[in-house]
């Protein structure tokens, strides 16, 4: 569809999601490996990382002078939202309202309307939608309508509707945006909350819909209408990696739009592979990783980092690192050379290590032996649906065991993989003795 130009003169916005605000990043004392504690400048930084984020994202529009904010969601960390989040977020509304720029927020499952929230009024230039209908807003300039922009919070946790069917573009808007919190296609490693398929929100009319929900940066359709999600401005935890912000979005007097990411994470979380291939004494591996991450840190301008390191590829030293309290020794090592400066810190999370040993496992399979039954069982695991769904089957009473479950999640098609490869490589270990 599309064509709707009526000439809106050009605006600017800024669009926002996932804010989480006063995460406590919990799971970060529960993941850390190697003893020790995290530091107490580390963890200070991280409480306040979601604040600062937003704090960013408010300083960015006032500097911009830009026509209006969109929040799509997740503005809050839980439903039953902290007295500090609720503050923080009205100082930041109340510093856009000084500078006249209005702001629109919807609530998504994080942060749904059900849960509890403090008696705080916030500016009249702020408005949340209502979690009943969807509703539409104009955003005025001058007392000329130059934008319209439509939206709907979520009543409860689990959204199961596509919300998408419920939207339609008003009439004479000049330039129409959509703002909702939901899962398009269906997108891994979220909920598929408000599921619905791109076509659903390109039939709709609309120029730009502001999404939320995915913490990972995405343009899905750049123009007419464009479709984005921004990502978290701050990462959560240490598998949302890199840089995190918000997008700046321009629109030309024709409504031609133009999306520009700013980066807005005080912190950023990394994960860094290093391969053990080649590397032929204890001294050398800890050098090389420190090297790593050294070089990963200035790539990164130099701003704090929290860094996962993932050891893999065959050999020598595969023999080491398997041994009991090894990895958390050169965690503890790799700690005492990096830097730790109170602002300015790269903090080592943890080790993992997933190398093996300087084996050739498909040669293995095919010999008549124990290890050879294994390896080949292995092999057809990974391919055969039969062997995959009696794998999960016996995995099942390990995730739900009541104490156990807390801490596992049932692996997908990718992690199944690894985790039999890792088998492997454990039976190998225990059951090769070196010769053929
Ligand atoms: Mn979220």
């Amino acid at each position: 569809m599309g064509g709707y130009a009526l000439g809106s003169g050009s605006l600017t916005f800024v669009h926002a999601a996932d804010l989480h605000l006063d995460s406590q990043f919990k799971g970060l004392e529960r993941t850390v490996a190697g003893g020790g504690e995290i530091p107490e400048n580390v963890l200070r930084r991280l409480r306040n990382s979601s604040f600062e984020a937003f704090n960013n994202i408010v300083d960015l529009c006032i500097n911009k002078k830009i026509d209006f904010l969109l929040l799509a969601g997740d503005i809050y960390d839980v439903a039953d939202k902290s007295l500090r989040a609720q503050l923080r977020f009205r100082d930041g509304l109340v510093r856009l309202a000084d500078a006249g720029i209005p702001a629109f927020v919807v609530h998504g499952n994080h942060d749904h309307c059900a849960g509890w929230r403090a008696e705080i009024k916030l500016p009249e230039t702020v408005h949340v939608f209502s979690d009943r209908e969807v509703e539409s807003r104009p955003v005025l300039r001058g007392g000329r309508e130059i934008a319209g922009v439509s939206g709907i919070s979520y009543p409860g946790r689990a959204v199961v509707e596509n919300y998408a069917g419920r939207f339609a573009r008003g009439a004479g808007v000049p330039f129409a945006v959509a703002l909702l919190h939901c899962n398009v296609g269906g997108i891994k490693g979220h909920e598929n909350y408000a599921p619905c398929g791109l076509d659903d929100l390109m039939q709709k009319g609309f120029d730009y819909w502001a999404l939320g929900h995915v913490h990972n940066r995405a343009v899905l359709n750049p123009a007419g209408p464009c479709v984005a999600y921004p990502g978290c401005p701050q990462g959560r935890h240490p598998r949302e990696t890199g840089e995190k912000g918000c997008l700046l979005v321009h629109v030309t007097e024709n409504n031609n739009i133009s999306v520009e990411f700013f980066p807005t994470a005080p912190v950023r979380w990394e994960s860094v592979a290093v391969s053990i291939e080649g590397i032929a004494d204890d001294l050398t591996l800890l050098e090389t990783i420190e090297d790593r991450l050294l070089r990963f840190r200035t790539a990164a301008g130099g701003k704090p980092i929290v860094a996962r390191v993932l050891l893999n590829g065959r050999g020598f030293l595969h023999r080491n690192l398997v041994r009991v309290s090894y990895a958390e020794n050169l965690v503890q090592e790799l700690r005492n050379r990096l830097p730790a400066e109170e602002e300015d810190f790269l903090w080592l999370d943890s080790v993992r290590v997933a190398t093996s040993a300087e084996v050739d496992k498909n040669e293995l399979s095919g010999t008549d032996t124990l290890l050879g039954d294994f390896l080949s069982l292995i092999k057809e695991a990974r391919v055969d649906r039969d062997l995959k769904t009696e794998l999960r089957k016996t995995l099942s009473a390990l995730i739900e065991h009541p104490r156990a479950g807390r801490y596992l999640t049932e692996p997908d098609d990718d992690e199944l993989g690894e985790l039999l490869e890792s088998a492997g490589d454990l039976a190998v270990d225990l059951l090769w003795d070196g010769e053929e």
